[in-house]
């Protein structure tokens, strides 16, 4: 069956894809189009055409599973100039999301319909490109730049009404009969002498000049979008040559940008992060026909920061939520600070005044544990005790009804000493996920001894349905992420010890594109979490910072010193306590170089992935790279920890670590699997 069909509709010819998942533009589909381009040429009896697609989109892009690979023509500019020189008007009809190339041959047609439920965009920015087949050229053509640029360089895509507003899409059209409708538009313009050909027109290129300070003002805007990315200062570029440059000169210039950037290290980071999210979503060794427990009424234990935060993510998709506390005043402090966090998400311009009712109004407060009774999950996300927790899964086994999933939102503990707590061990796992929960995208799904596919299956689709990006865990001490942070913290910690300040740490890691270091991360969560302060005896830097009630930002001071604004500045205090612990410390003080920093802090995370892997704790590496960038903002344009690695070189990590540990006079300890991978010159992705 032919991905590309054509038929007859009178004087027009419709040509349909049907190349799932999202019609991307494979080679098949590129030759498709240009053989319909060359009927409908080819045939007076047809006086215009209607390209569409069937399934769930119109075209979503090149197919990004070519990229790397040798070019099979024809390329997608060809098939799009082929679609614009014609002399009949081609239509595009719209559906789902017309996305990268699929927007691209949108804009080589003369007309674009789209339904209102359609979204538009250039999304290659995200992928380390930009838009290679006219689409920086044409857009700003059809849009203006004001309207294009944007577009171009964050890669959000635009709803159709919106597109209909700035004349990227000529009419909205019924969600039903789409072809029918594009037929009955072609019919209207078939006679109209002069066909608004996108790629000449100029009539909106010239509102803003490439001098301009709007470009600056605009990068202004995307500063930590743009920090670190090649892509959009390149998308920039290649916006502003639409401006100064003859279409045919422009084109050659985007191209020119396109090679560069798709053959770098960022673009391959990126599109292996495109990939390993959707990996992450497969979870190995259950039944493909594994069903999906239906969950329409969820529990949540504990009205605190995570409780409130997990219970928005559910409020928002649109679930009914109970939420439980033990007082009264904590419940109702609980429910405040939900209904503040959307307000000021809804003044952003998040969520409009009556989504935030609607969310509002799905939430029910609770003092009584059997009101969670008739939930179909129950995440608890109390107090990080494990006795405190086994009591919590058991009355919750004895109060909600058979078959309910219990999960626990533990950042550390063993979900399977939970689960031996309930004879429901089969519906219990772990939803570990990061604070701020209706923020970090990222969820750890702890898949316990005992859980049921059925369980495990049914909470990787309620993950997709609140937006988050889910990673399978095995049931170990902080699952992936927690765990691999923690070598990197007592890796932190030790070269205080040698004569690193907390300052030169934390730039190594913010310059490497990570949000902030090991102590800047201390400082946030509190210095004083697990401190004993009854016996706390000054006896490590900790210990005396919290003494000195320099307990991290909430108490305006920890490793740093905070201004009201909660802006960090080194703290001459803190210098002198870190001096007196290495001065007693017996170690050789020495300066460490920002590289040197980087690696004493990353490589051991390399070697406890490692690990993870070796153990099955992980189910891929491309897993570990996934948790890293979602739920620690690791730069995606690195492709996460283990990806990163492997562009280094695992032989580089080995040697890193063993000659770290030589210069501090301990054991290396390194991972057999790296090991062997290092000595093999293999990759871990
Ligand atoms: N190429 C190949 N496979 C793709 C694909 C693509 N462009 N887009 C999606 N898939 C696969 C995906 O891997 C998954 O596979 C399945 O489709 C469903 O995807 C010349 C050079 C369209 C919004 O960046 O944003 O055009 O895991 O799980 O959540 O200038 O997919 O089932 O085997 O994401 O409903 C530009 C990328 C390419 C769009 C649908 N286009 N795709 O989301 O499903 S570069 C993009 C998406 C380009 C031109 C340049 C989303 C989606 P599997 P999914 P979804």
């Amino acid at each position: 069956m032919s991905v590309i069909t054509t038929r007859r509709e009178g004087e027009v010819l419709v040509v349909t894809s049907n190349n799932p998942p999202v019609n991307a533009l494979g080679q098949a589909v590129r030759a498709g189009l240009a053989d319909a381009m060359a009927e409908a040429a080819g045939d007076d009896a047809i006086q215009a055409v209607v390209i569409c697609c069937e399934g769930r989109t119109f075209f979503a892009g090149a197919d990004i599973t070519e990229f790397g690979k040798p070019p099979v023509g024809p390329s997608l500019p060809e098939v799009i100039d082929a679609i614009e020189a014609s002399a009949k008007p081609v239509v595009a009809a719209i559906h789902g999301t017309a996305l990268g190339g699929g927007l691209e041959v949108a804009l080589g047609c003369h007309y674009r319909i789209a339904v209102a439920s359609a979204r538009l965009g250039l999304p290659e920015v995200k992928l380390g490109i930009l838009p290679g087949a006219g689409g920086t050229q044409r857009l700003p053509r059809v849009v203006g730049v004001a309207e294009a640029l944007p577009m171009i360089v964050t890669g959000n895509p635009i709803p159709a009404a919106q597109a209909g507003k700035i004349g990227l899409v000529d009419k909205l059209v019924a969600e039903d009969g789409l072809a029918e409708s594009g037929v009955a538009f072609a019919r209207s313009v078939i006679g109209k002498a002069d066909h608004p050909v996108s790629s000449k027109r100029t009539d909106k290129i010239g509102e803003i000049p490439s001098d301009s300070d709007f470009f600056d003002e605009f990068r202004k805007t995307q500063m930590r979008r743009l920090k670190g990315f090649e892509a959009p200062e390149a998308c920039i570029e290649a916006v502003k040559a639409a401006i100064d440059l003859p279409y045919e000169e422009g084109v050659k210039k985007e191209r020119e940008l396109f090679g560069k950037l798709v053959t770098g290290t960022q673009s391959k980071a990126l599109r292996h992060v495109f990939f390993a999210e959707r990996a992450a979503a497969k979870i190995d060794g259950i039944p493909a026909d594994t069903p999906v427990l239906p969950v329409k009424k969820v529990g949540i234990l504990g009205a605190g920061t995570m409780g409130g935060g997990i219970a928005m993510n559910f409020l928002t998709a649109g679930y009914a939520v109970t939420i439980l506390e033990r007082e009264q005043e904590a419940l109702d402090r609980g429910v405040s600070i939900i209904r503040k966090n959307y307000e000021r998400s809804a003044a952003k311009g998040r969520f409009t005044a009556d989504q935030v009712e609607r969310a509002m109004g799905l939430l029910t407060p609770t003092l009584d544990m059997n009101d969670l009774a008739d939930c179909d999950l129950v995440i608890e996300a109390v107090f990080e005790n494990m006795d405190v927790k086994k009591d919590v899964f058991r009355k919750l086994d004895g109060i909600v009804k058979p078959g309910a999933i219990l999960a626990s939102n533990t950042s550390y503990l063993n979900v399977d000493e939970m689960a031996a707590e309930t004879k429901r061990p089969g519906s219990v796992l772990g939803l570990h996920f990061f604070s701020p929960a209706n923020v970090m995208r990222l969820l750890e799904i702890v898949r316990a001894a005992k859980t049921e596919p059925a369980v495990l299956k049914t909470a990787m689709d309620l993950a997709k349905k609140i937006g988050k990006v889910a990673v399978v865990s095995g049931v170990c001490f902080g699952f992936i992420g927690n765990r691999m942070l923690s070598p990197r913290q007592r890796a932190a910690q030790a070269m205080l010890l040698q004569g690193a300040k907390p300052w030169d740490v934390d730039k190594a890691l913010t310059d490497f594109g990570m949000p902030m270091g090991p102590f800047q991360m201390s400082d946030l969560a509190g210095l004083d979490l697990g401190w004993d302060k009854a016996n706390s005896k000054s006896e490590t830097i900790r210990d005396v910072l919290c003494e000195r009630d320099r307990r991290g930002q909430k108490t305006g001071k920890g490793f740093y010193d905070y201004d009201e604004n909660r802006r960090p500045s080194p703290s001459k205090e803190v210098e002198a306590i870190i001096d007196e612990f290495a001065a007693k410390s017996g170690l050789e003080q020495r300066v460490f170089s920002q590289d040197e920093i980087r690696e004493r802090l990353l490589f051991p995370m390399i070697n406890e992935g490692a690990k993870i892997l070796e153990e099955g704790m992980a189910q891929r590496a491309s897993d570990i790279d996934t948790v890293w960038i979602n739920g620690y903002g690791w730069p995606a344009y690195t492709g996460g920890p283990m990806f990163w690695a492997d562009t280094i070189g695992l032989d580089k990590v080995v040697a890193g670590l063993k000659a770290h540990a030589a210069a501090s006079g301990a054991e290396p300890d390194i991972c057999k699997l790296l090991e062997d991978k290092a000595a093999k010159g293999e990759t871990f992705n």
